[in-house]
């Protein structure tokens, strides 16, 4: 198992996050990477590497071109509008005031590309999410090369970001991107795993119409949790992407037993699409003491779920997605990567 890893990601260090009603320390930051790191070295991953510079040429075929460059430069034209605080969006293209038309304005502009408020966009975001994705995309040429596996130590996260849009901590969907590289590559069918606690609507938004990337997510029940508005079991794909993504909404309190079983269908389906390698979207905000989640997994129970997709016998690049608040998150992706070579 190679790791790929970029000190980069501490350029990613906002300072607010809108949490019911007030703006405090957000969930996601560097202390995160850093754990996660510890706990894969002390677990024997020592194989850690800095990723290449790979450019926008993959990216661009997932996110939209202005996406991209409002991501660039937001944070620039936002100090030049004279705001104080960190860019958080405030106003929304909602139901029938969609004309796709990107306001000029750039606190306009943030409200275009926001899909969630509490990510704030600060000095810095741009430069850690294409470090993010350099790590992402290092990890399918690993693959590609012929390896069975790696771990892509993404930060930020990008499983909540769509064609077009950022939010729930994410800006550009690292295992979109990475899917994309593995087809570059020359596999046919990539699978996306993504076994975060919150339902991927970045990575469903850009899979949906696709028939070369089936899409499955575990998650908590849309109605309950974020990201609210996607995650339903009857959201199966359209056009050429009819039957290939597969949504598991699973209710609060849900643990290793129930989750397993939904774990098992979604290899299940990955196996019969014929998908060659496996992209998993790992989150570890499924344990039972996250800060901002409700189902109840232990750290064992990350063991198991590493030996159940390696037996699916493919390559599997795991891909860095969420997991908040205590120290075992290092320990919970070390069992994790344990589990898929055991
Ligand atoms: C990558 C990832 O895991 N993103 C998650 C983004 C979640 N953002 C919204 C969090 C709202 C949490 N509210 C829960 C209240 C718990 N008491
Ligand atoms: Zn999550």
């Amino acid at each position: 198992m190679r790791v790929f890893y970029s000190e980069k990601h501490k350029l990613r260090d906002a300072k607010t996050e809108l949490h019911g009603g007030l703006l405090v320390k957000p969930f996601e930051g560097p202390f995160r990477a850093e754990w996660i790191l510890a706990a894969v070295r002390d677990a024997g991953f020592v194989d850690v590497t800095a990723p290449e510079e790979h450019g926008l040429e993959t990216a661009l075929k997932v996110h939209d071109t202005g996406y991209l460059e409002f991501l660039r430069t937001c944070w620039e034209r936002w100090q030049a509008q004279g705001f104080e605080g960190e860019a958080i969006a405030t106003s929304f293209p909602c139901r029938r005031s969609q004309t796709g038309r990107v306001p000029k304005n750039i606190d306009g502009a943030v409200g275009y590309y926001a899909n969630s408020a509490e990510t704030a966009i600060s000095g810095g975001t741009y430069e850690a999410a294409i470090a993010s994705m350099d790590v992402a995309i290092s990890g399918a040429e690993w693959l590609a090369e012929g390896n069975r596996f790696s771990f892509s130590l993404c930060r930020p996260p990008g499983h909540h970001a769509g064609i077009d849009l950022f939010g729930g901590y994410c800006f550009i969907n690292n295992a979109t991107v990475a899917a994309q590289r593995l087809i570059d590559r020359g596999a046919g069918r990539v699978a996306i795993l993504d076994v975060d606690f919150h339902h991927g609507n970045g990575t469903q938004d850009i899979t949906y119409r696709r028939d070369d990337i089936f899409f499955a997510s575990l998650h908590g029940e849309p109605e309950d949790a974020f990201p609210f508005f996607m995650g339903y079991a009857d959201e199966t794909g359209e056009g050429p992407g009819d039957g290939l993504n597969a949504n598991y909404p699973m209710p609060s309190g849900t643990t290793w037993d129930v989750w397993s079983s939904a774990l098992a269908d979604a290899l299940g389906r990955i196996r019969t699409c014929g998908a060659e390698a496996i992209v998993l979207s790992l989150g570890v905000d499924t344990f039972e003491e996250d800060p901002i989640s409700f189902f109840r997994l232990k750290s064992e129970d990350y063991l198991r779920m590493g030996e159940m997709v390696a037996a699916s016998g493919l390559p599997v690049l795991t891909v860095m997605e969420g997991g908040y608040g205590v120290p075992q998150i290092g320990l919970n992706v070390a069992n994790v990567l344990k589990g898929l070579e055991a």
